[in-house]
């Protein structure tokens, strides 16, 4: 695991709050579960943030390490069957962690999804 630090001099890319459910982990499926999470995509991985980002930088400097996704190899694909919900897309990381992100706000998701899917082909496949 890994945390953002300032010695780290991680580039942030984007960050903002946006619906998130974890639905599988290492290939096996999860009962979906939707929580607004803070999220930080930074150096080729997304962390995710269970409360505000005031409270996530407060935890982070007390040692708190975020749930945080590696993006080398990474999926990202839009899906409108797995909620009911517009606006929803997936990612499917190499370990078999899956993701759906969700807003209602068009170019709020629009804009994550190309910064995560840019970051994604920036990285190396595996
Ligand atoms: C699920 C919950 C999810 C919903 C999901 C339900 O029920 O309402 O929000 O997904 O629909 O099964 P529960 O809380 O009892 O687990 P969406 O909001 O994304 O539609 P699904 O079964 O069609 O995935």
């Amino acid at each position: 695991t890994d945390i953002i630090s300032p010695k780290e001099h991680t580039v942030v890319e984007k960050e903002g709050y946006l619906l998130k459910a974890k639905i599988a982990d290492g290939g096996k499926k999860l009962r979906k579960n939707w929580s607004t999470s803070w999220i930080v995509l930074a150096g080729g991985k997304i962390e995710f943030y269970k409360e505000s980002k005031q409270s996530a930088l407060t935890n982070l400097k007390a040692g708190y390490k975020p749930e945080w996704v590696d993006l080398c190899g990474a999926n990202i694909e839009w899906t409108t069957e797995k909620s009911s919900r517009k606006n929803v897309f997936q990612i499917t990381t190499i370990s078999g962690n899956e993701f759906l992100l969700q807003s209602d706000i068009d170019f709020i998701i629009l804009d994550w999804f190309h910064a995560i899917k840019n970051a994604i082909d920036r990285l190396p496949k595996q």
